[in-house]
């Protein structure tokens, strides 16, 4: 049976296929979400009623996720020594998750579906108002189910990546809002006093959001400061990512590819100039 990405989305509360005023009028506002604080939630994006067939799919596909655990400060970087213990670059916390690779999901994937969908990233693009926007090639990371427990969680940090694009499929029992500090730091600014009042827990700085399953968000968090709280119970949590790059046919280096995913393809070889029989420890 063929999937149809349009028969899982709301397509009467976000009319992203058809073009016209309605359309417009949605980009325009959650555009200026994203404008302003680099954030924007599209609640109940998926159908409710259609939800679970999504939770069974990631029932289906969680025992393939590649557990990740680390040790890191918001930056993803090495300790500073010579700073005093209080500081954002000294201030290291446990991280820890599984990513479930792309290539997991079969023919009859409603995730594959979704990102595939010809209105999908077309409407993500201009939300975003990103020029140069492509869904990623990566045949283990474009579409991926970041799977996590009680005792993994996301402390805080700042994303590599420009722009995150996630759709919560099911939630802990209890614990795992999204909390986040708008344009905490800029491209001329790292402001770590400020960041050292986030990471201490200055609620005047910090928003909170509880995302549902079917919502889809669009987060900026290269320079929004942002966490998961930790998680509590003994369900898991399940986010779908929907990841975009900024060059069209882009895959991930062997080294990131065996990281987050536990493989290497010779795709992945290829594109770093490596023999394809070459093999990675
Ligand atoms: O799972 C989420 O909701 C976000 C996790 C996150 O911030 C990240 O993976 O960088
Ligand atoms: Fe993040």
């Amino acid at each position: 049976m063929k999937i149809v990405a349009s028969d899982y989305i709301d397509t009467v509360r976000y009319p992203i296929s058809i073009h016209g005023p309605a359309r417009t009028a949605l980009i325009d506002d959650l555009n200026s979400s994203i404008v302003k604080d680099g954030c924007v939630v599209l609640k109940g994006f998926l159908r409710a009623e259609r939800i679970d067939e999504l939770v069974h799919e990631c029932d289906r596909v969680e025992m393939h996720g590649h557990r990740n655990f680390t040790r890191t400060n918001p930056y993803f970087t090495q300790d500073r020594p010579d700073l005093p213990t209080s500081h954002p670059l000294r201030r290291f916390y446990d991280r820890s998750n599984a990513f479930v690779p792309a290539d997991n999901f079969g023919p009859e994937s409603i995730l594959r579906a979704i990102f595939d969908w010809p209105a999908f990233s077309p409407f993500i693009k201009q939300v975003l108002d990103e020029e140069k926007f492509f869904p990623y090639a990566d045949p283990l990371a474009d579409v991926t189910v970041n799977l996590a427990e009680a005792g993994n969680g996301f402390p805080w940090h700042f994303d590599t990546n420009n722009y995150t694009v996630t759709l919560a499929i099911q939630n802990a029992e209890a614990g795992g809002n999204f909390e986040y500090s708008p344009r905490v730091r800029s491209t001329i600014a790292e402001n770590y006093d400020i960041v050292e009042k986030v990471l201490d827990d200055d609620r005047s700085l910090i928003h909170t959001l509880r995302l549902e399953p079917g919502d889809l968000q669009i987060f900026k968090g290269r320079y929004s400061l942002h966490r998961v709280t930790p998680l509590l119970g003994s369900r898991k949590r399940y986010v779908a990512i929907f990841s975009y790059v900024e060059e069209s046919g882009m895959v991930s280096s062997p080294q990131r590819a065996k990281e987050l995913y536990g493989r290497v393809l010779p795709i992945h070889l290829e594109r770093a100039g490596m023999r394809s029989d070459a093999l990675i420890d």
